[in-house]
């Protein structure tokens, strides 16, 4: 038994060559690494079950563990080199300590929700506790070093939604080792060794993504471990509800690799069996790294012994045999008896890791507990301090209530300061004055806290990048619009290696609109490449080469597709910066097109779905390629994710190209009046801005004067609150577009009115005119009764002028 266990361990990357006598490590030493991973697994065990303990207790709101899932992750980590990438879940709580992503003290910290981002270093208190993520930027928001680093993507909690920027962080390893020209870059891979490991849970396979990229990641054949831990169930659901055959890897055989051709190599490995764990890791980090091999490693028979979560019990949904075989197939329990087995340890020697392990784990729990209510103590106090200062009654009760509360969150602080402050709203004194100047400050403390990152904070915003006007010769060419983007593109490829494009026939034909035509010819299939109909895993191979370094734009062919997108834009790319507290940053351009296409299906302008979802990512509307053209060159040069829609009927209208097409740049957020006038202003984008124009025409005929502005981006939206001060002119208000009704046209609504203030400047009601609430049906006809016709626009506008002089513009119907 000892024998033939320690053979298998001989084969695996515990450093230990087959042949004792010729290694460097004595029998000894080979000990000493199984106790130190079965002390790894029991600390671990200890903190999940601790960790349930101070949710139980109140002193944190929610906890999910990792216990039953041990031995796995310490084989997984084994193999986990500076460089390489985790793209992970809330589970892998074991590979996180272990591989030194994350530590004990940095776990319970979150756990606690300790907003201090050296505590909880992987959100500053943002997500939930088992939430990974390491810290991919200096001080400046500048790149650190990955391949010197062990690299964690910050985990989401949406089930799946960590596998589609696997495909990225994997297929940037493929680019790394085969295009030469980003040798330079140094600081993100040496010869593309890196792997993503990706660790997802049984029932997550579920998810459509999963499959998506799965067979994605067979076509490109990237080098990305995908391990799926399988304990049985999603929550309380059995794996014969969620998988054909109940089976994941069995289902999952058609993407073995064969002789001929590409796929996985797929392996099944029980997870209590430590041996077997390490073998298999072994021999999957090695294909993965050395031959670009993509690996499944679908790890069976693993336990939960303390349920899904802090909220509900196991033993709602499992049989009581089920529970017993969990208890003797416990894997740390299994790794014991092994190691008594195999003669690796004693009794005594165990006891003794598990004791110093409880221990370890409760120091590490309390001094996590203790800084947490460290600063909350210093804000109290500090609150305590200067209302007791004040000598008013109305202050009495609420000081005592908060003094005597033991355990005060912030919520509570402020919430008394508040309320003193309002209570003391028609007194003056030195004291008040000095407690709302404390209030004040600590609320910027407090939005650095909470509210910050949403987008980049650095120079590197494209906020900050300067503005290059467009340069035009005497001769200057009059092309189509397609012919500006291509050549913007084109300029941009030549001046950075960095640059790639993808997206469903953006490859060989350039696009179906062209705009990349000829530039597979000219920059190589590296760079400007087709995918296949996957529009998720598009953005998430955005989002992983975005995150190592390289300048992604990724295209949706049509802005209808981008819906099936959304949970990969809205939960990973959006949230990205704001969930780990700009520690992180994924500068992700996502090339559409959409507006203004006759018929249900591509005439998309879902904006109010975009601006809901899409907080996080700059959302940019240019009406015409020119604009686009600016915009790119913009974002190309900062670090935001953002969305370009262009207008997919502008592609073949003329437009002049400038001199300096890959140079120039347009700003975001900064709008334009495309038209001076003085009665009513009209705020517009897109494809309804030459509408608009048109309108304006006919309006003047009547006598009626129209501001129009282009506002350009809907987020950021009108910086310079060009719309507010057009509205001191002429008093009146009336926002064009072709989203739904209530839809984007109520969101620019609420940035004048209520954001910019324009609601002071005006004379009369102000009105949206969007689209109708349904798509438009297929033709011409459907589009003029569907969507804002130039004959709404201007009877729109002449409404307005109505209400305010019916004798000068009496009813028209
Ligand atoms: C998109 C989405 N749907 C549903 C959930 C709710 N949910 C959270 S965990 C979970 C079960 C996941 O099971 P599995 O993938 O096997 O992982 P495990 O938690 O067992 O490790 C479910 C349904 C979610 N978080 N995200």
């Amino acid at each position: 038994m000892l024998k033939q266990n320690i053979k298998l361990m001989m084969n695996t990357d515990l450093k230990v060559s087959v042949d004792l006598s010729n290694s460097k490590l004595s029998f000894d030493d080979f000990r000493q690494i199984i106790k130190k991973d079965y002390e790894f697994a029991v600390q671990s065990r200890i903190v999940s079950l601790l960790g349930r303990k101070e949710v139980l207790t109140g002193k944190a709101k929610f906890g999910i563990f990792g216990d039953g899932k041990e031995l796995a992750q310490i084989a997984l980590a084994k193999v986990f080199e500076p460089g390489d990438w985790r793209s992970g879940y809330y589970r892998d709580q074991t590979f996180a300590f272990v591989s030194g992503i994350s530590t004990l003290y940095n776990f319970f910290s979150q756990l606690y929700a300790n907003p201090d981002i050296e505590a909880d270093i992987s959100s500053g208190g943002r997500q939930m506790v088992a939430h990974f993520s390491t810290s991919l930027l200096d001080e400046e928001g500048n790149w650190k070093d990955q391949t010197a680093l062990k690299n964690s993507f910050s985990d989401i909690s949406t089930t799946g939604g960590q596998m589609a920027r696997t495909m990225g962080l994997g297929l940037a390893s493929k680019l790394y080792r085969n295009n030469k020209d980003l040798s330079y870059l140094g600081y993100f891979s040496k010869n593309g060794n890196e792997v993503a490991f990706c660790n997802i849970g049984n029932a997550a396979t579920s998810e459509g993504v999963f499959w998506e990229v799965i067979n994605a990641a067979g076509v490109h054949q990237i080098p990305a471990v995908i391990s799926i831990w399988d304990d049985g169930y999603g929550i309380s659901v059995p794996n014969e509800v969620q998988t054909t055959k109940g089976d994941i890897s069995e289902v999952l055989k058609g993407f073995q690799r064969d002789e001929n051709g590409n796929g996985f190599e797929i392996f099944k490995v029980k997870g209590w069996d430590y041996a077997g764990l390490c073998e298999t890791y072994e021999k999957v980090a090695k294909i993965a790294r050395e031959e670009h091999i993509p690996c499944i490693v679908h790890v069976t028979e693993l336990t939960q012994p303390q349920g899904h979560s802090s909220s509900g019990s196991h033993e709602r949904y499992k049989t009581k045999e089920r529970l017993q075989w969990e208890v003797d197939y416990d894997c740390n329990t299994k790794m014991r008896q092994w190691m008594l087995d195999a003669g690796i340890a004693t009794e005594d020697e165990l006891t003794e890791i598990e004791d110093k392990a409880k221990d370890f784990v409760r120091i590490e729990q309390r001094r996590a507990w203790s800084d947490y209510r460290k600063m909350l103590q210093s804000e109290l106090e500090e609150a305590v301090s200067l209302l007791s200062e004040i000598n008013e009654e109305v202050v009495e009760l609420p000081l005592k209530t908060l003094i005597s509360s033991s355990e005060s969150s912030l919520k509570e602080v402020y919430s008394t300061v508040r309320q003193v402050l309002r209570e003391l709203r028609f007194k003056d004194s030195p004291q008040k004055q000095a407690l709302l100047i404390w209030y004040k400050e600590k609320q910027k403390l407090n939005e650095d806290r909470y509210n910050s990152s949403l987008y980049v904070e650095s120079d590197n915003s494209p906020l900050h990048v300067d503005v290059v006007e467009a340069a035009y010769g005497e001769n200057a060419a009059i092309v189509d619009g397609r012919e500006v983007l291509n050549a913007c593109f084109e300029a941009n490829f030549k001046k950075d290696e960095r640059i790639l494009a993808f997206g469903e026939d953006v490859g060989k034909i350039g696009d179906v609109n062209q705009g990349f035509a000829g530039l597979q010819d000219k920059f190589g299939d590296m760079r400007v490449f087709d995918t296949g109909i996957r529009e998720s895993t598009i953005i998430g191979k955005g989002i992983g080469l975005a995150v190592r370094g390289l300048r992604p734009i990724a295209e949706i062919q049509y802005l209808d597709y981008l819906i099936y997108a959304l949970p990969v834009l809205s939960d990973d790319l959006a949230t990205l910066g704001y969930r780990t507290k700009g520690q992180q940053k994924a500068p992700v351009i996502i090339r559409t097109r959409g507006h203004r296409l006759e018929g249900i299906w591509h005439s998309g302008s879902p904006m109010t779905v975009l601006l809901g979802a899409l907080r996080g990512i700059h959302i940019c509307v240019p009406r015409n390629m020119t604009q686009a053209a600016g915009m790119y060159n913009t974002l190309l040069k900062s670090d935001d994710p953002a969305l370009v829609i262009e207008c997919l009927n502008g592609y073949r209208l003329k437009e002049k190209m400038p001199d300096n097409v890959g140079d120039f740049t347009v700003p975001l957020g900064i709008a334009e009046i495309m038209r001076e006038g003085t009665d009513v202003t009209v705020v517009s984008y897109g494809s309804t801005l030459r509408l608009v124009q048109e309108a304006a025409l006919e309006l003047d005929k009547i006598g009626i004067s129209i501001e129009i502005i282009d506002i350009q981006c809907l987020q950021p939206f009108d910086r310079t609150h060009l719309c507010a001060n057009s509205l001191q002119k002429t008093n009146r208000l009336l926002v064009v577009d072709e989203d739904v009704p209530g839809g984007a046209s109520a969101f620019i609504l609420q940035q004048i009115l209520e954001e910019q203030k324009g609601y002071y400047h005006l004379d009369s009601q102000p009105l949206t005119l969007s689209a109708k609430a349904h798509r438009p049906p297929y033709g011409s006809d459907g589009d003029y009764f569907t969507k804002p016709a130039v004959d709404d626009i201007i009877e729109s506008v002449y409404q307005i002028m109505n209400d305010v002089n019916p004798q000068q513009f009496p009813d028209l119907f």
